[in-house]
């Protein structure tokens, strides 16, 4: 049956999980040292939001969203980041020329969300390489980028196993040059990726560039692959990249087979240019006027991120959150945790998920699995982006999205409408939401200025929050349910509780 199937391969992952996992227990919190992403006056940004959207994968390559829908999602969820979802095949349709039409498209898309106050990363999507590759079942690479072979391909259910399919492998390997035949595509992805880069360098509402959405090996995986042909990859985009643009985010993902559900990842560390940059015009400032001091120079820190996603193996393709299945999903969270937290401290990036996969509520302890999951991002301190926005993404049931076409909170999204610091002053060392209180500590780092922003959702919060601080500056703006706290000077540590 279905469910026994589902059983076996959720304890088979664990199995596999369980293998290489790193030896020692797990630290009670993991979440310490990570690195954060921080936002122009130096605080950290604790960023959640949704996907948008699946269906922008068709053949338009636009998400269904409408101006409302945007206002709505920073209303109701809080959102302060989107992972908007573009595709190769719409950027560039025939080799070297770039549709400026749909770049148009996409920017005014972008302006929604910048007039939420919504950071957007850019996301390059693809699935089971293109739309090319198998009859039309994937999105991401163009045809004239597609390269089969003319070898067969059936699109098959669960669509995840279409990546095994003979022209499906095929294409990918001619991408990352396994063949060793058309090195000229990773070049054009490269080239396409400064292109966009150059377009939106000075758009204050985009955050970052994901670089490539769930990166498949085609014959390659794991240590053959991410080490040894993806992390340059993703070197030589970010080194285009930064030609264009000094500032911005760089969002690489592990390969996605196996490390989605827990597996560790071999990918390798991506150097930012920018910091090399920075540190020999300091050199030369220094050169110039000798004796004066150091000159203070923006942030000449990495901007590099670790986005990796999660999906437990078991409920994202239709499992329960119950009994045995809920213990297995369990061990995949701890798993997770453990392998990426290493992760991000091995490549020195802060952590961000960038795809959390939903839970179909029509099944047994799906709030609860909603739950752990934010409780999960809360003990670590990261955001996270859900899979994803679309009202009828998985079927014709509204189950998955966390707000409806009209914008209204679903199921999911009643759980997802918790507190949530978006903006720390400081490094944030507690985030804690418990029924009707929230917590939230952080000590002080140096050239960070602002306060700390809570967002608190009326469902939890509906009136005038009570607060606890140590430090005695605070105001609550109850249009955009948010409380500000700002740092009392001396002070190095923080802490603040709400209650109702
Ligand atoms: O949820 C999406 C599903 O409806 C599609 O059939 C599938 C193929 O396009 O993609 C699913 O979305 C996936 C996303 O593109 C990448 N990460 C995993 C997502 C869930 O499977």
């Amino acid at each position: 049956t279905t469910a026994a199937r589902r059983l076996a391969l959720a304890a088979l992952l664990v199995a596999a999980c369980t293998t290489v996992l790193p030896t020692g227990t797990a630290s009670a919190d993991q979440g310490d040292g990570l690195r954060q992403i921080t936002d122009g006056q130096g605080r950290t940004l604790v960023l959640r939001g949704l996907n948008t959207s699946s269906d922008a994968k068709g053949a338009s390559g636009l998400p269904w969203i409408e101006r409302r829908n945007v206002v709505a999602e920073r209303q109701n969820l809080g959102s302060n980041v989107v992972r908007y979802v573009l595709q190769w095949k719409n950027i560039e349709p025939s080799p070297g020329r770039y549709d400026e039409r749909h770049l148009d498209e996409i920017a005014r898309r972008v302006a929604w969300y910048r007039q939420q106050g919504i950071h957007v990363v850019l996301d390059m999507h693809q699935d089971i390489y293109g739309p090319y590759a198998c009859k039309g079942a994937g999105d991401g690479a163009p045809a004239w980028a597609t390269i089969t072979d003319g070898l067969p391909c059936t699109p098959q259910d669960p669509w995840v196993l279409t990546y095994l399919q003979p022209a499906v492998l095929r294409a990918y390997d001619h991408f990352w040059n396994n063949t060793g035949k058309h090195p000229e595509l990773m070049q054009r992805y490269v080239a396409m990726w400064k292109h966009v880069a150059a377009r939106f360098a000075k758009d204050p509402a985009v955050l970052g560039y994901d670089l490539m959405n769930e990166p498949f090996g085609g014959s390659k995986q794991f240590g053959s692959f991410e080490g040894p042909v993806l992390t340059p990859f993703y070197q030589r985009i970010t080194n285009a990249i930064r030609q264009v643009d000094r500032e911005k985010w760089v969002f690489v993902e592990p390969q996605a087979l196996g490390v989605n559900e827990g597996f560790g990842t071999s990918l390798g560390q991506v150097r930012d240019p920018r910091v090399r940059a920075a540190a020999a015009k300091l050199l030369q400032q220094n050169a110039q006027r000798s004796g004066t001091g150091l000159t203070r120079l923006s942030d000449p820190s990495s901007r590099i991120v670790l986005a990796a996603h999660f999906y437990p193996g078991g409920v994202d393709i239709g499992g329960g959150y119950t009994g045995v299945m809920k213990a297995l999903v369990q061990g995949e969270f701890v798993l997770w945790r453990q392998n990426m937290t290493a992760a991000a401290k091995r490549l020195n990036a802060p952590l961000w998920v960038g795809e959390i996969g939903g839970m179909d509520f029509s099944q047994p302890g799906a709030a609860d699995f909603t739950r752990d999951w934010l409780s999960m991002a809360d003990d670590l301190r990261v955001g996270w982006a859900y899979w994803s926005n679309d009202p009828s993404a998985k079927g014709s049931s509204e189950t998955y999205a966390p707000l409806d076409r009209e914008g209204t909170l679903t199921q999911v999204g009643k759980v997802m409408a918790r507190p949530f610091p978006r903006a720390v002053a400081g490094v944030p060392t507690k985030i804690s939401a418990g029924s009707g209180t929230f917590t939230v500590t952080w000590r002080s780092s140096r050239g960070v200025s602002g306060p700390t922003e809570i967002w608190l959702p009326a469902t939890v919060f509906p009136g005038t929050p009570k607060v606890k601080a140590t430090d005695r500056t605070h105001r609550w703006d109850p249009a955009n349910r948010i409380l500000s706290v700002w740092n009392d000077q001396g002070r190095t540590t923080h802490s603040i509780t709400i209650t109702r």
